[in-house]
């Protein structure tokens, strides 16, 4: 295993924060409401850069606390977070010397965001890294994306990469050190350029991890699809970005949320195929993050003090379960935990195809530790459970067995 990825592979779940000026539109421009994700809005609606730009002097989000949001991102059991230091639109929430375009120099906010977080995270002892879009950029005029205000085909990508998204980079690689992850997005135009950006981040931070979303298969792991969990196990180390919602960035009129009970079975769903889940919150203008997701978020932690043993530094195991087994699997050396997510209604919960890839010793319910009888049947092993589910998103039955 390579040694920058160890924690990575242990934490399984982070938290994505998208944050930006598209945070005070809330997904409405000019009284209309604009279809599609919040953070493009600028692109949906066609928004000139010249009249975007007037949003930074509106950005004062007095309610800002980075400890409050580093706190909540350790009560939901989170082990990591992923910051927007730069979204599609090109502002910076960071303090920037390559543009004025920033949250220090353009609002009267006046604060390095980025820097409040990045420190406030570690205070929690999370591990703290930055999103940064290196080729959409629909502020720079050589950026990618903008052919509202700038004729693409007069654009020098190459320029806008190397003079402008690689220092940006390695700027913050070196004033927010140590940046655990660089998560880039959407691919690169080019596998040289995709390489310089890799070379460089490995010159300036060896340690840091790279998204697969730098593109030409260049990461450190490989970046599902936004929202898009894999339907069986996957090889190698990757991670899936999620919305509790149906955006990223605040909408004032999405109140879409994922249940509690829903973003712990995606989360196990994803650890018992061999992943990371780096669920998303999108804080309001004034810089609270809606109390909807909090819940949602606590919830989840709640559910994660009591359970956490069956997730964190596990691995997916000997046990696959079936597409459309009510459970799901992960392992540590010694114990097989069957996450129950639709409890049995005849007292026995079958484990599909255990013989031969586990010596079960004993069976107990992870929490009370209640002893569980079982025998085998064929292939499978049944367990003897209660009536009823201990926790009806989640009964964790775990199997002391050789593997
Ligand atoms: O930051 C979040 C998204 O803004 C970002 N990735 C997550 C983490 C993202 N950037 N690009 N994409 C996702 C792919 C998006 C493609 C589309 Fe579209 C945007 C499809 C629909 C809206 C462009 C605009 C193509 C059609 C309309």
């Amino acid at each position: 295993m390579s040694g920058r990825m160890r924690w990575w592979a242990e934490v399984k779940f982070g938290m994505f924060i998208h944050w930006g000026l598209y945070s005070i539109l809330a997904g409405v421009w000019r009284g209309r409401c604009v279809p599609g994700v919040g953070e493009w809005i600028m692109r949906n609606a066609r928004i000139p850069v010249r009249e975007y730009e007037k949003l930074a002097r509106r950005f004062n989000p007095v309610k800002f606390d980075a400890e409050e949001w580093a706190r909540l991102a350790r009560e939901a059991g989170m082990r990591y977070v992923v910051f927007t230091a730069k979204h599609h639109d090109g502002f910076c929430m960071y303090d920037s010397e390559y543009t004025d375009y920033t949250v220090v120099k353009a609002t009267p906010f006046g604060r390095d965001v980025l820097g409040e977080l990045a420190d406030a995270c570690r205070g929690e002892g999370l591990r703290f890294g930055a999103y940064y879009s290196q080729t959409l950029d629909w502020h720079h005029p050589d950026g990618m994306g903008n052919d509202w205000d700038y004729d693409p085909g007069r654009k020098d990508f190459a320029r806008y990469f190397k003079e402008y998204a690689m220092p940006q980079v390695e700027e913050i690689l070196t004033k927010y050190r140590p940046v655990a992850v660089m998560w880039f997005d959407i691919g690169t135009p080019t596998p040289e350029l995709a390489r310089e950006m890799v070379g460089l981040v490995r010159r300036v931070s060896p340690d840091t991890i790279i998204s697969g979303r730098i593109g030409h298969g260049l990461g450190d792991y490989a970046e599902m699809g936004d929202n898009e969990i894999p339907r069986g196990r996957v090889e190698g180390y990757w991670e899936v970005p999620v919305t509790l919602n149906d955006t990223w960035g605040f909408k004032s009129y999405d109140h879409n949320w994922k249940s509690p009970g829903r973003v712990i079975q995606m989360l196990v769903d994803v650890v018992s195929k061999g992943g990371n889940m780096l669920l998303n919150v999108g804080p309001t203008a004034e810089g609270v993050i809606p109390e909807p997701s909090a819940e949602v978020l606590r919830a989840v932690g709640g559910w994660l003090e009591r359970c956490g043993e069956s997730v964190y530094g596990t691995a997916p195991g000997p046990l696959d379960a079936p597409l459309d087994a009510p459970y799901r699997c992960t392992a540590k050396p010694g114990r097989v935990y069957v996450h129950v997510l639709a409890w049995p209604w005849d007292g026995e919960l079958r484990v599909f195809g255990a013989r031969g890839r586990v010596e079960v010793s004993r069976a107990y319910l992870l929490e009370g530790e209640r002893e569980l009888e079982f025998r085998w049947d064929g292939d499978d092993l049944v367990v003897a459970v209660p009536d009823r589910a201990p926790d009806p998103t989640d009964s964790v039955v775990v199997l002391e067995c050789e593997w």
